[in-house]
Order: C-alpha cells, then sequence, then structure tokens
C-alpha cells in the first residue's frame, strides 16, 4: 500500500485533517498517490491494494459517508473498466479522481450561490462547529455584498469553532465566539441557524458535529429557522437497509487530559438531529426536505445504492 495512503489515514485520524469534505478530499488525493506509486502488474495485484487501501481510509474515521462513497465510487469506475494491466487500472483511478473532486468543488459552488440567498441584510446566523461548505456559502453571502453577523460556538472538546471564526473574522464579518452551553442565551437574537453534515439517514435525519442536535433543539424552541448544508453524497446509502449509522467516539484525553483515574468519560464525536427540526437541507439540487434527500439521491447517484 502506498506511504501516501497510511499517511493521510492518520493524518485524519488525528483531525489533522477535519470535516467531511476535506477528509473525502485528502482520502481521493491518497488514492491518486495511489495510482502514480503502484508497482502492481495484474488487475487482481491491483485490485487487492486497493481494496486493502479502502479498508485503511474507511478505518480512519467511523462517520464519514461522503469518503465511503467517494472511495466506493472512484473503485467500481475500475472494476467496471474491463481492463487488464496495472498502468490502465492507475489512469482510471486518476481520472475518476479528478472527475469526483471536479463534482465535489462544482457542488460546493451551487450549494454556496443556493444557500446565499437565504442570508439577507442584518442577519445574525448561528453556526456549530467548522463546516467548510457552511463558511464558503458566507464567504459568497459577502462577496454578494450583503452585511451579516455570525455567532459561533467554541465546539468542545477541540474547537473547530475556532476555525470558523477566524475565517469569518478573515472575511471581514462580525463575529461572536461562545461556549457551547451558552448557546441558548444566543439564540433568541440569531435569526437562521446554518450547520453543516457528515451524513444524512434514509430518514432525513442528519449527523453532525456532537451538539448539533441540541442546537436545533433549541432553534426549533425559539422559532428560527434551522439549515444543514451538505452534498447529496453524504448521504450513507447503509442506513437503508437498516444499519444504524456509527456515531464515532473519540479518546476522552481531548476531553480532559489528566483526569482522575476511574472517571468514567465519553466523547462521541457527533450526534443526531432529527428531519423534524430540519427546515431544509441545501444541497446542490436546491433546498429540500430532509426526508426527500433518499429520493433525490435515487435520481440522481443511483449507483450509490
Ligand atoms: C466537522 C463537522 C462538520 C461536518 C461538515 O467535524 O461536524 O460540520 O464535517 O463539514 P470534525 P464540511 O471536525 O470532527 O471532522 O461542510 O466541511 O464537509
Amino acid at each position: 500500500m502506498a506511504q501516501a495512503v497510511r499517511v493521510t489515514a492518520e493524518r485524519i485520524r488525528k483531525l489533522e485533517v477535519q470535516g467531511a469534505r476535506n477528509v473525502a478530499i485528502a482520502a481521493i488525493k491518497a488514492l491518486e498517490a495511489l495510482a502514480e506509486e503502484t508497482s502492481a502488474k495484474t488487475r487482481k495485484q491491483f485490485m487487492k491494494e486497493l481494496k486493502d487501501t479502502q479498508a485503511t481510509l474507511f478505518a480512519s474515521r467511523a462517520t464519514e459517508p461522503l469518503m465511503r462513497n467517494a472511495v466506493r465510487w472512484i473503485i467500481s469506475q475500475v472494476e467496471n473498466s474491463g481492463k487488464e494491466n496495472g498502468d490502465a487500472l492507475a489512469k482510471i483511478v486518476a481520472s475518476s479522481s479528478n472527475q469526483f473532486l471536479k463534482n465535489l468543488e462544482t457542488s460546493k459552488e451551487l450549494i454556496a450561490e443556493i444557500g446565499a440567498k437565504r442570508i439577507r441584510n442584518n442577519m445574525v446566523v448561528f453556526t456549530h462547529c467548522h463546516s467548510s461548505t457552511v463558511t464558503h456559502l458566507l464567504s459568497k453571502a459577502k462577496e454578494e455584498g450583503k452585511t451579516f453577523e455570525v455567532v459561533c460556538t467554541e465546539t468542545r472538546p477541540v474547537f473547530q469553532g475556532r476555525i470558523t471564526a477566524k475565517e469569518m473574522l478573515a472575511l471581514g464579518v462580525k463575529t461572536t465566539f461562545i461556549v457551547d452551553s451558552a448557546a441558548r442565551s444566543f439564540m433568541r437574537n440569531a435569526d437562521i441557524v446554518i450547520v453543516g453534515a457528515d451524513a444524512i439517514t434514509s430518514e432525513g435525519n442528519v449527523i453532525n458535529k456532537i451538539g448539533t442536535g441540541t442546537i436545533a433543539l433549541l432553534a426549533h424552541e425559539a422559532r428560527k429557522p434551522f439549515y444543514v448544508v451538505a452534498e447529496l453524497l453524504k448521504f450513507d446509502p447503509a442506513t437503508v437497509c437498516g444499519e444504524y449509522l456509527q456515531i464515532e467516539e473519540r479518546s476522552p484525553k481531548e476531553v480532559w487530559k489528566d483526569a482522575p483515574e476511574k472517571l468514567e468519560i465519553r466523547n462521541p464525536a457527533f450526534d443526531v438531529t432529527r428531519r423534524d427540526f430540519i427546515h431544509g437541507v441545501i444541497c446542490e439540487e436546491g433546498v429540500i426536505p430532509p426526508h426527500a434527500v433518499s429520493e433525490v439521491i435515487l435520481r440522481k447517484h443511483p449507483w450509490i445504492f
């Protein structure tokens, strides 16, 4: 297996690469590196290398369907190519990876264009964690000349909210940074809540950074619209067959480095937001109700099933 694959998997595991999109992009680039470095001569050897790579990348984080869908699609292009020699198969990995990355970029732009329309002048936008899709949408709104403020949570335990805050300040957006437990106090001044997603289930529920479910409840209580922005390919096809989406549980050390012995610390990375609390999923196909995601995905990406 290519060294780049091992290094990428480790970087994803340690959160040096963060956020579902970035994780997927890093995994695709690792496949590109494998295509360049491979010494496989036959189809059998090459497929073995690809499958080992898939297993290593999938094991790096448990709750990342976009990465899984990307890797599965690229491998399926190789499987269906009918080519037999290693070089020809490596070229297919390179070209499919490139195509997938381009499509991801197009989706990101479309989502930003559609979502920016939901931002009106003088709005206070509440967000949680760091989603590159959310911050791109906000940068698009800013580029369009809109004036708005952002409230972002710090996002314990690893403070991804700091990335969001820095990006917003760099854009020249007035930003208020709060501890997670202050969310309820600041919800009343918010006009809209926009968060990203790691996964969308067949029932239209959304999995995102731990705390998102609570923020959705707070938005509901304060009657504020709660939007999720995500590429359709964050849909997890395994949930159609009844599987629960696995929620990654990370090291207790992230929560408390020198905690007293015998203290049980739990550190789930994500939680589930029920579709009832989501006003809309802003995706590359438009603003759609969460329960319609499976239908839209079936129409746009039937291969996923
Ligand atoms: C990041 C997180 C983000 C989603 C969406 O969690 O929950 O909201 O991944 O991000 P972590 P994006 O920091 O644990 O990866 O829109 O960039 O895909």
